[in-house]
């Protein structure tokens, strides 16, 4: 059974890692992309969208999304991660095709309602087209399969924040959001620091799947030189983190990962903003705000061999069909 998934993105390096990843996996049946700000401008990131689907030759719907946080002022790029337009060293060109006339938080209402209970939202940029959505159309919390979020860091494993000591990127870029989707009233997946970076595309895993998927090998190089030089130059690293993609190996197989339970919320404000919590132990307190939450799943372990097993082998069987 294919899962339908609706991929909410702001392409973003390891975003076309996920994307091409989810379109390749015989698993999954990509329905739409939905793009947001974050690693690019809402402008550049769309485009890169774009001109990946074309590439490709994908069905995916794209709908352009939110260019802003919730109630924050506008963030910038992260060019010193992703690069000028998001894509690393590779300049995206002008699609022929367009987006969706919807805005995201649109596009993803319209497509729960049409397919209650089929539609997966995988998330690997900040959360506000959901929580737009959510403010929207708060009956979709009954209508969507299962959310899977890339975000957070919990302190497993010693991973707790990648932009600040205690947050990271995509729920820093919009804490308010991201509270509000974890705090609603579905299922909600989180893959977060605490198992991507357990993850490693190595230097020699890239060249390796260079040389043995084809088109799609050479372009996941391609665009991967910029983000291995961030990691080189930050961290001295001789690879990268594997973040998006691990969002989509939970859709594939959820057997890779161990997933703790219990209530999630997010700091709003102050010196630890965009921090993620679990309250996951039945402890009882005299003030416990978190009983009124539904209990989500946090991913702490991965199989780490295995997911990179299941990444390499499905790029290589779809370049084998693309031939
Ligand atoms: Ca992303």
């Amino acid at each position: 059974m294919t899962e339908k998934i609706i991929l909410d993105t702001d392409p973003g390096i390891d975003d076309a890692m996920a994307i091409l990843f989810a379109e390749a996996s015989p698993a999954i049946e990509l329905l739409g992309i939905t793009t947001v700000f974050g690693n690019a401008t809402i402008e550049d990131g769309t485009r890169n969208a774009l001109w990946i689907k074309e590439r490709f030759g994908m069905q995916a719907i794209i709908a352009k999304g939110a260019d802003r946080p919730l109630r924050r002022p506008p963030v910038g790029a992260t060019t010193v991660v992703h690069g000028e337009h998001g894509l690393g060293d590779v300049t995206a060109g002008e699609a022929q095709g367009s987006a969706d006339p919807r805005p995201a938080w649109q596009f993803i209402v319209d497509s729960v309602k049409a397919a209650p209970g089929e539609i997966t939202l995988v998330t690997i940029g900040p959360l506000t087209n959901l929580a737009l959505a959510l403010e929207q159309a708060p009956e979709i919390t009954g209508l969507v399969k299962q959310v899977v979020v890339m975000g957070g860091a919990f302190g497993v494993n010693g991973h707790r924040g990648n932009v600040t000591p205690y947050a990271e990127a995509n729920i820093h870029d919009d804490p308010e959001a991201a509270d509000q989707v974890f705090t609603a009233d579905w299922p909600v997946v989180i893959i977060g620091l605490d198992v991507t970076q357990q993850s490693v595309f190595s230097g020699a895993y890239l060249d390796a799947l260079r040389d043995d998927a084809g088109e799609v090998g050479q372009f996941l190089w391609d665009v991967s030189r910029f983000y291995l030089r961030f990691y080189s130059a930050r961290i001295g690293m001789d690879g990268c983190h594997v973040h998006d993609p691990s969002a989509i190996a939970y859709v594939i197989n959820p057997a890779l990962f161990t997933l703790r339970e219990g209530a999630v919320r997010v700091v709003t404000d102050g010196p630890a903003i965009g921090h993620t919590l679990q309250k996951f132990d039945g402890r009882r307190h005299p003030h416990d705000g978190w009983e009124a939450y539904r209990a989500q799943q946090v991913g702490v372990a991965v199989d780490d061999t295995a997911l990179l097993a299941l990444y390499r082998q499905t790029l290589i069987d779809w370049a084998g069909k693309r031939v």
